[in-house]
C-alpha cells in the first residue's frame, strides 16, 4: 500500500536550509543545540536491514515491521484534484500476548495498532473503512474536519463508510473507534496513528512509530498487560536495532485506557520534544515525558555510544507488565 518514493522525492534537506531555518527561528544557544542534534548524524539515513532484525514467530503480525511501516495510500486524480486514498478493514483475531494468554482483539488491517496512515498537510484524504467484524465500529480521527466526517456514527457489520477530508493541521494525530463503550473498543485494539507531515517535510531520520496500549484481559476495567505496538515485552525480547549517531524520529502515542496517564522514558540519553508534532522546532528537551490518553508527540534523539539501552514508562508497574523494550545501538 505504501508508495514512499513518490511521497518524499519533492523535498531534500540540506545544510543551508537547516541553517537558515534554525537561525531565523531561534536564539543562538538553541540553534547550536538543534544543529548538533540534526547535523551530527550523517545526512544519509542509515537503518539496519530488517533481515538482520529478529523475526517474530507464532504471532499475527511483527511489531518490528510495524515500527517503520508507513501507509501512504494510493494517489488518485479526480476532477483535477489529487486524493490520497486509504483502505482500512476492521476484523477480530486472536493475539498471543504471551506464552499463557491469548486475547481476542478487534483490529484494523490485521494489526494492533492499526496502520500508520500518512499524508501531507492540505492533501485531500479519503479513508474507505470496511467493517468485517461482527460488532459495529467507526474511525474517529483527531485533527480538523467537518462534523459529518467525525466518525462517531456506528458502521455495522458488512458495511463500508467513507471518511473524506483535508489533512489538517500538520502534526501527529490518533484515530480510534468511537463506539460505546469506547474504553472497550479502544482497549480491544481499534486505534492507530495518522501522521500529517508539514508541507516542507522534516529532516531525514530513522523514523519509527510506537503506540502504547493496554489490555483488559478479564473485563475488570483495569489493564493486566501493556504493550508497545501490540505485543507485550516484544522489544524487550527483540531489541530495536538503530545505528550509532543516527537521528531517530519517534512518533509516540499513548492509547492506554483506564490509566489516566503514562510516561515514556529512554535510558542514557535525552530527546527533543515536538509536542503533538505541531512544531518544527523542539519545545523542550528531556528524558521522560508524560502523556494522558490520546496524547502524542515526536521525540528525536541519537545515541553517541553503542550498546543496549532500555526504554519504558516510568510507572514501573506498567513497564513490568509489558511496556518494556531496548534500543540496540550498533557501532558505526
Ligand atoms: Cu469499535
Amino acid at each position: 500500500m505504501s508508495n514512499s518514493s513518490e511521497y518524499f522525492n519533492t523535498k531534500t534537506w540540506n545544510r543551508r536550509q537547516i541553517l537558515s531555518w534554525g537561525l531565523t527561528g531561534l536564539g543562538m544557544t538553541a540553534t547550536a543545540a538543534i544543529l548538533n542534534t540534526r547535523l551530527k548524524p550523517s545526512s544519509k539515513v542509515k537503518i539496519p536491514p530488517l533481515e538482520e532484525q529478529s523475526e517474530a514467530t507464532n504471532i499475527n503480525f511483527n511489531p518490528t515491521r510495524i515500527l517503520r511501516d508507513f501507509d501512504y495510500g494510493q494517489l488518485k486524480q479526480e476532477n483535477g484534484r489529487t486524493i490520497r486514498e486509504f483502505e482500512v478493514t476492521a476484523k477480530s483475531s486472536t493475539l498471543q500476548l504471551n506464552s499463557a494468554i491469548s486475547f481476542v482483539s478487534w483490529n484494523l488491517n490485521g494489526r494492533v495498532p492499526g496502520p500508520t496512515l500518512r499524508a501531507k498537510a492540505g492533501e485531500r484524504v479519503r479513508i474507505l473503512f470496511h467493517n468485517q467484524d461482527g460488532s459495529s465500529h467507526s474511525m474517529h480521527f483527531h485533527g480538523t474536519h467537518p462534523v459529518e466526517m467525525d466518525g462517531v456514527k456506528p458502521v455495522r457489520h458488512g458495511k463500508t463508510e467513507i471518511y473524506e477530508f483535508d489533512a489538517e493541521p500538520y502534526g501527529v494525530h490518533p484515530y480510534h473507534c468511537h463506539i460505546a463503550p469506547v474504553t472497550r473498543h479502544i482497549s480491544k485494539g481499534l486505534y492507530g496513528l495518522f501522521i500529517v507531515d508539514p508541507p516542507e517535510g522534516r529532516p531525514p531520520a530513522d523514523e519509527m512509530v510506537m503506540v502504547m496500549g493496554g489490555f483488559d484481559i478479564n473485563n475488570d476495567q483495569k489493564n493486566e498487560l501493556y504493550a508497545f505496538n501490540g505485543i507485550p515485552n516484544y522489544y524487550r525480547d527483540h531489541p530495536i536495532q538503530i545505528y550509532q549517531n543516527q537521528l531517530v524520529r519517534l512518533y509516540v502515542l499513548n492509547m492506554i485506557e483506564f490509566d489516566p496517564a503514562v510516561t515514556f522514558h529512554i535510558h542514557a540519553n535525552m530527546f527533543q520534544v515536538y509536542r503533538t508534532g505541531r512544531t518544527l522546532t523542539p519545545n523542550e528537551e528531556s528524558d521522560v515525558i508524560t502523556m494522558g490518553t490520546a496524547e502524542r508527540h515526536i521525540l528525536e534523539f541519537s545515541y553517541s555510544y553503542p550498546g543496549r539501552y532500555m526504554f519504558h514508562p516510568h510507572q514501573d508497574a506498567i513497564a513490568e507488565n509489558g511496556c518494556m523494550g531496548y534500543f540496540d545501538v550498533i557501532a558505526t
